[in-house]
C-alpha cells in the first residue's frame, strides 16, 4: 500500500501483540486499504488479525431502515473475514469505552482505523487514543486519493479541488491487492445478530427497504446492472427525477459495501461513452471528495455558521423578509406544503430511503424559502435527510445541504427575497426541465 495513504493519529510503545483495524466507516473485506494494512502489519510481525465493529445504538439518530442495511452488511463482512481466517469482533456501546477495552482484552499491539471526516467518529478516535498507549494510525479507505494528500485546507468549489485531486489520480488509482487468507486456523464463535437486531433501541417507524439488497456482494451487483443498463445515459438522463438513471451506490457507499476506487478502476476503461464517463468520475471523485474535504476542515459543516462568509451575509440581510410559506417540522415531514412537487419529493424519500438527487436541491432549497429562519432550515433539512435517507448521516448529505441552504461550494447569484444570493429554485424551472406531473403522481399516493 502507498503509505501517503496512512496518518499516524499517535505514535505509541511497540510490543509484542495482535493487530487490530478498527472497522468503521468501510463495512467491507475486499479492496479496502485499511484492512490491507492492517493485514500486511499482521504477517509482517508474525502476528493474529482482529477486525472490530463497535455498534453504537443511536449513531445520529439512525432508524431502523439504517441500521437492518448496515447489520446485514455487517454479517457478510463476518462470513468473508472468517474465511480468511481472520477475526471479527462485535463490541457493543460507548466506543470510547470498548475500544480500549477490546484491545486490552487481547494485548493488542497496534490499532488502524479507517477514515471519517465526521466530527462524531473523529471525537470517538481522540477518546480512545487518550486512553491507549499502542500506536494508532488511520487509513484512508474511502477516498481513493486520500484526502490529506489532496489539500491542507476547505477547498472553495469544486473547479479548485477538480486539478488537485486529477493531478494526483495516476499514482493513487492503482489496482488493490486481494486480502490474503491468515495461515493459523481460528475458531469464531459466530454472532448472534438476532440478538443484536433486538437490543436496537432505534425508531422502528422508519421501516428497512425491500429495494435494495445490502453489502458488498450486492453492491457489486448493482455496479454491474448500472453499467449494464444505464451507464451510457447516464450523462443525458441523471438528472430527470422521472427516469431511474442513476447508479444508486450511494447507500453502498454510505456504508462502505463498495469501495469508490474499485468502481473506478471498473469505469475507467468504459470510455466508448465520453460524456457518461466524465460526468460520473466527476460526481463519484470529485463531488464525494470534496464533501469529506468540506466536513474534515469545517467543522461547522452541519450549521449556519460553515456557510461562506457571502452567504451569511447575504441570508442575514433577509432575514427579515415575509416568507410567503411557513411550514414546522411536522408539515414537512408529513408533505404537508401546498406544493405537490416538494411533498412528492418527500414522499419519494420517505417511502423509497432515496429521494432522486436533482430532487434534493429542489428540496432543500424549498425548506429555506418556507421555514422562519436559514438555522430552523438546516435543523430541520439534516433531521429529515438523515432520518429517511439510506445514504444520510454522510458527509455527502451535510455538504448537498450546505450547498442547497448556504450556497456552500456554489457562487452568489442574483439577490432575491429569502434567498439572498444563495442560488434559487422553483416550480416552473423543474417544469421546464422534466415531467413533474409524472413524478407527482408516482410518489403522491
Ligand atoms: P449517482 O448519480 O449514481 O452518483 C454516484 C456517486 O457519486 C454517488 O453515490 C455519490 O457518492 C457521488 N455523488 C453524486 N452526486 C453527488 C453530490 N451532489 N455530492 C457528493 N457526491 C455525489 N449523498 C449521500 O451520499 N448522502 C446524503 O445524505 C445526501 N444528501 C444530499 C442532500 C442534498 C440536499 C443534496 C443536494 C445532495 C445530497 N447527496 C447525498 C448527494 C447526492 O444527491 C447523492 O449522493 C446521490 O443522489 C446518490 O445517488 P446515486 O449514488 O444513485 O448517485
Ligand atoms: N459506525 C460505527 O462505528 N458504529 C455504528 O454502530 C454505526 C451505526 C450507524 C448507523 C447508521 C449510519 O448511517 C451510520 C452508522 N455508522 C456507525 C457510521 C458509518 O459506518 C459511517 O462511518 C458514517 O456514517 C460516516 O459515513
Amino acid at each position: 500500500m502507498n503509505l501517503k495513504r496512512l496518518r499516524i493519529l499517535q505514535e505509541g510503545k511497540d510490543k509484542i501483540g495482535p493487530v487490530v483495524y478498527w472497522m468503521q466507516r468501510d463495512q467491507r473485506a475486499h479492496d479496502n486499504w485499511a484492512l490491507i494494512y492492517a493485514q500486511s502489519k499482521a504477517i509482517e510481525k508474525n502476528t493474529s488479525l482482529f477486525v472490530v465493529f463497535n455498534l453504537v445504538s443511536n449513531f445520529l439518530d439512525a432508524t431502523l431502515r439504517q441500521y437492518g442495511f448496515m447489520i446485514k452488511g455487517l454479517q457478510e463482512v463476518e462470513g468473508e473475514l472468517c474465511r480468511h481466517n481472520i477475526h471479527f469482533v462485535l463490541t457493543v456501546g460507548d466506543a470510547e469505552i470498548e475500544i480500549p477495552k477490546f484491545l486490552e482484552s487481547i494485548n493488542a499491539s497496534l490499532l488502524i482505523a479507517d477514515f471519517n471526516p465526521l466530527k462524531i467518529s473523529r471525537g470517538w478516535k481522540k477518546s480512545v487514543a487518550d486512553k491507549i498507549d499502542i500506536p494508532f494510525c488511520e487509513v484512508d479507505a474511502h477516498n481513493i486519493v486520500p484526502f490529506h494528500q489532496v489539500s491542507a485546507k476547505q477547498e472553495f468549489a469544486a473547479y479548485t479541488i477538480r486539478t488537485k485531486i486529477h493531478k494526483l489520480l495516476p499514482e493513487f488509482l492503482d489496482e488493490l491487492p486481494s486480502l490474503q487468507k491468515m495461515k493459523n486456523n481460528i475458531n469464531q464463535v459466530k454472532i448472534e445478530w438476532k440478538k443484536i437486531y433486538d437490543l436496537l433501541n432505534v425508531n422502528k417507524d422508519v421501516k428497512e427497504i425491500d429495494w435494495l439488497i445490502p453489502g458488498e456482494m450486492a453492491a457489486h451487483n448493482i455496479l454491474q446492472e448500472f453499467i449494464k443498463n444505464k451507464f451510457t445515459k447516464y450523462a443525458t438522463d441523471r438528472n430527470f427525477p422521472t427516469h431511474d438513471a442513476q447508479s444508486n451506490l450511494s447507500p453502498y457507499f454510505h456504508f462502505g459495501h463498495i469501495a469508490p476506487q474499485r468502481v473506478a478502476l471498473v469505469i475507467q476503461p468504459l470510455t466508448e461513452n465520453e460524456e457518461s464517463h466524465k460526468d460520473f468520475l466527476e460526481e463519484m471523485i470529485v463531488r464525494r471528495e470534496l464533501s469529506d474535504n468540506f466536513c474534515f476542515f469545517n467543522k461547522n459543516y452541519d450549521s449556519f455558521e460553515g456557510f461562506h462568509p457571502w452567504a451569511q451575509e447575504s441570508l442575514n440581510i433577509h432575514r427579515k423578509d415575509k416568507r410567503d410559506y411557513i411550514y414546522d417540522l411536522e408539515e414537512f415531514e408529513l408533505a404537508k406544503t401546498h406544493e405537490d412537487l416538494w411533498n412528492a419529493a418527500q414522499l419519494e424519500m420517505v417511502a423509497s430511503g432515496k429521494m432522486h438527487g436533482y430532487m434534493r436541491m429542489y428540496w432543500a432549497k424549498k425548506i429555506l424559502e418556507w421555514s422562519k429562519s436559514p438555522e430552523e432550515a438546516m435543523k430541520i433539512a439534516i433531521y429529515l435527510n438523515d432520518k429517511y435517507e439510506l445514504d444520510g448521516r454522510d458527509p455527502n448529505g451535510y455538504t448537498g445541504i450546505a450547498w442547497s441552504i448556504g450556497g456552500v461550494h456554489d457562487r452568489p447569484w442574483f439577490e432575491r427575497a429569502v434567498y439572498g444570493k444563495i442560488r434559487y429554485m422553483n416550480y416552473n424551472g423543474c417544469a421546464k426541465k422534466f415531467d413533474v406531473k409524472k413524478y407527482i403522481q408516482k410518489h403522491l399516493r
